[in-house]
């Protein structure tokens, strides 16, 4: 009998469904079927390839949409490249390559690794982000944003890496240090394009709660977006017509409000300095701008300020009290001013301690006074606070608004912690942002038949270090005319952020090659949402909120039907090396796919990566584990190949209809490795009593998502025609499947006395019936008490029998 051979079967397979264009989905009016769309987050082509890790996501998607093909849905699973970037351009600085080069080398080769892992993707919808087909359209949905008011300039203070030598989003900017080169990040004020998601941040809140998304990822968005309930106080400045609005969530504790202070960048900041403090408040705000947010917030920090020499009217008892100005508020968040209530809040403790300020004690835990070490913050019952004390602080918070409001002094507020999407780039290798700047027009968008704009194809683009794009230095693409009135114009120089392709990238798979729209509506409307989108959690507050930003724009304008993109989101566990360790070129313990496949096999490989363990957990890689579903796939050839057992066999036959219920379940729930090693236990039972051919047929289906290239050289050697993946999945009958038997453990204190089997609709009564006929009789003279357990789905129950002789 020939031996099986991985190398010999896989490419013929591979090419097999290339050509054939087996997983091609079928547009809206050819297929009647219904629909269903498994997403992966597509990779960045990156230099290095793809290790062993990055597979796991892309097998189980493979295994979950072959299964749904066999079910019969007209499966959407498609693949494509992020591929603008730093990285790309980097790596062409170094080597001297130009990125366009570079990218479409290492697509080829993420491609042919793709394609030897035998994934099912339908390539006709391949996509790449650098395509001007592609990014034409990524540009188009930047226009909307504009027309719309959602995409707009200003000069901010932004983070700024100098190593990458370009603006960041607060999103890449980790523990203060740059995402990718891990520079300290500094802050410089720039002239930056920004995205109005704050507009959306109610809804994208709220919409979460209609998601199928691992909870956690859910708590981590609504955290980014920080939606935060108080009130805005307005404070009056003695001796003056000025005003500081402040905002706080607990207005309860207006009455122990102290000191008021001002973010050093705020509007009044310098205005409210007395002569005698404006040198002090000059040097100040001066250092202030060189700290990064986290410098600045950091809550173990030593906390620095001045005086103004300026006062402010607290509005609950006309008290006079002093203004200062100190870097730990933040001028970006809510009114960038707040009251300070040292008693109630540790920051303010901190502070007024350092500063020698009053602390005056509002909020009880008792109705008495303590004497504070540290803040009291939590809720309590108010005191030294006037009319309003001995009200609970929830009470007090509304009624000391009402009473203030009433007053014009307060407003019931909301606020959000999210901050608009700073959308610009001082690099080469991205999107055009398409404006002209023209000097009578202003800003000009440019028109949509002028789309796309294409990136100019230079060999020179090192970036300026100025912080201005290295387009900038390419005067025959910057000088332009204005679209509106024709002068002499010159085209905006900063590029998008890699985020943009792939905020939208998803719908463009449904309708690639569609020059006249984005997508086509019915296109759309039949395959969207994403059924299942699978990707790492790293993904969880950059791309997951920006491209659930852009739908909402996108369904808002009436460019997609559906609220949100990603109905069902599942998290893969990354796979770490062999020690235990992230898998890392510069710790040397990465482990390349490509030879694991020439020696196992894709199948042996696929069938690894899905058993390695619980899908949403790390698990690091074990190399004798691909030796092990290698053997397993010998003894599955060797099974299939054997003589067809014509006897019937009950037992096979039942736990072949267990199997079918399992995996096909399994499947649905990401257990794959649970489901391989019950597809593992029926080959072991299997090689025992023998397989019909119809048998041997059923099990090659269940085993095809995972193993797909065996399982077609076996389903073509048992006489069928191929692809086996447009068979249908096999059904199972619960009556077949049902146990009809269950083997009761018998126990004595706790010891095994033996066992007994039962009718499977056994009970804890029917059970003591048995064994009282029974040769363990003996044991129930002494039973003081009985416990029955019976373990859910398997056909195993325990019967303690506890003794005593009091
Ligand atoms: C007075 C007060 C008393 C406060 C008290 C807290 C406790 P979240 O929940 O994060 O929204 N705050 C307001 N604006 C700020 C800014 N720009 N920079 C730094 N801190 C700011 O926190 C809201 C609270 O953070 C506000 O309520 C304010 O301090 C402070 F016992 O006001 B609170
Ligand atoms: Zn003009």
């Amino acid at each position: 009998m020939k031996e099986y051979c991985s190398q010999e079967i896989e490419p013929k397979w591979q090419e097999f469904w290339l050509k054939n264009k087996t997983f091609k989905a079928l547009v809206p009016d050819k297929s009647k079927k219904p629909k269903f769309y498994v997403l992966d987050m597509f990779p960045y082509p990156s230099g290095a390839g793809l290790h062993v890790g990055h597979p796991r996501g892309y097998t189980a998607t493979d295994i979950v949409s072959r299964m749904k093909k066999m079910q019969g849905f007209n499966v959407l699973h498609p693949m494509g490249w992020d591929a603008f970037g730093l990285p790309a351009e980097n790596y062409a600085l170094k080597h001297k390559i130009h990125p366009e080069k570079i990218t479409a080398k290492n697509i080829q080769r993420f491609k042919k690794q793709l394609i030897s892992f035998g994934f099912a993707y339908d390539w006709d919808r391949e996509i790449n982000t650098t395509d001007p087909g592609y990014y034409r359209w990524t540009q188009w949905i930047f226009l909307q944003l504009f027309k719309h008011g959602l995409a707009y300039q200003a000069e901010t203070p932004i983070n700024f890496c100098p190593s990458c030598g370009t603006g960041l989003a607060n999103e890449e900017v980790v523990n203060g240090r740059c995402e990718r080169c891990q520079t300290k990040v500094i802050r410089k004020k720039l002239r930056q394009w920004l995205l109005k998601i704050t507009a959306y941040a109610e809804r994208l809140l709220k919409d979460l709660d209609d998601l199928d998304w691992p909870e956690y990822i859910k708590e981590m968005q609504k955290n980014w977006i920080g939606k935060s309930e108080g009130a805005t106080i307005k404070f009056k400045v003695k001796n003056s017509s000025l005003e500081i609005e402040v905002f706080t969530t607990r207005p309860d504790t207006l009455f122990g409000a102290t000191y008021v202070v001002l973010a050093p960048e705020h509007p009044l900041s310098l205005k409210l300095a007395t002569p005698e403090y404006k040198e002090k408040v000059k040097k100040y705000i001066h250092e202030s701008e060189q700290k990064t947010e986290l410098e600045r917030t950091e809550l173990s920090k030593e906390k620095t300020g001045v005086f103004t020499g300026s006062y402010a009217i607290n509005p609950v008892n006309n008290k006079p009290i002093p203004i200062w100005i100190a870097d730990y508020v933040l001028a970006h968040y809510a009114t960038g001013a707040i009251m300070c209530v040292p008693a109630h809040d540790q920051r303010d403790f901190d502070f007024a301690k350092k500063y020698d300020l009053p602390i005056i004690q509002v909020i009880a835990k008792n109705n008495k006074p303590s004497s504070l070490k540290k803040a009291y913050e939590k809720k309590g019952i108010l005191i030294n606070s006037g009319k309003f004390s001995q009200m609970p602080s929830e009470k007090a918070k509304k009624e000391i608004v009402k009473w203030l409001a009433s007053k014009n002094l307060a407003q019931k507020t909301i606020t959000y912690k999210l901050r608009d999407w700073i959308f610009s780039r001082q690099r080469y290798w991205g999107e055009p942002i398409p404006v002209i700047h023209c000097p009578k027009c202003g800003t000009v968008p440019l028109k949509e038949k002028d789309l796309p704009l294409k990136l100019p194809y230079v060999k020179h683009y090192e970036p300026s270090g100025t912080g201005e794009s290295p387009l900038v230095k390419i005067k025959d693409w910057v000088n332009t005319t204005c679209p509106k009135c024709g002068a002499k114009a010159k085209r905006e120089t900063n590029t998008m952020p890699q985020w943009a392709g792939s905020s939208w990238y998803y719908l463009r798979y449904i309708d690639p090659k569609n020059n006249k729209q984005l997508v086509a509506k019915n296109k759309e409307k039949y395959f969207m949402p994403v059924d299942l989108y699978v990707g790492g959690a790293e993904h969880a507050v950059l791309h997951l909120l920006y491209a659930r930003f852009w739908h909402k724009f996108l369904y808002d304008i009436g460019a997609v039907s559906t609220k949100e993109p990603f109905q069902k989101l599942i998290n893969v566990g990354i796979i770490l090396a062999p020690d235990g360790r992230k898998m890392s070129k510069s710790l040397g313990n990465v482990i390349n796919p490509d030879s694991l496949i020439k020696k196992y096999g894709a199948d042996a490989f696929r069938l690894y990566e899905a058993f390695i363990g619980p899908f949403r957990q790390s698990s690091s890689w074990d190399p004798k584990g691909i030796v092990g579903t290698k053997r397993f796939l010998d003894k599955v050839w060797r099974l299939i190949k054997n003589k067809e057992r014509k006897k019937e066999n009950k037992q096979i036959e039942q736990k072949l209809h267990q199997l079918i219920k399992v995996v096909s379940q399994e499947l649905e729930s990401f257990e794959f490795n649970t489901a391989i090693a019950k597809m593992m236990e029926f080959v072991h039972l299997a090689e025992k009593e023998g397989l019909t051919k119809k048998e041997k047929e059923t099990f090659l289906k269940l085993l095809a998502p995972f193993a797909p290239h065996i399982a077609e050289e076996l389903w073509l050697l048992l006489g069928n025609q191929p692809s086996i993946f447009e068979s249908d999945w096999p059904k199972y009958s619960q009556k077949i499947a049902q146990e009809k038997e269950i083997t009761i453990i018998i126990q004595a204190n706790g010891k095994t006395k033996g066992s007994l089997k039962a009718p499977f609709s056994c009970n804890q009564k029917t059970a003591l019936e048995i064994i009282q006929k029974s040769k363990f009789s003996p044991l129930l003279k002494e039973s003081k008490k009985q416990i029955f357990v019976r373990t859910p789905k398997k056909p195993i129950a325990i019967f303690n029998i506890i003794q005593g002789s009091n």
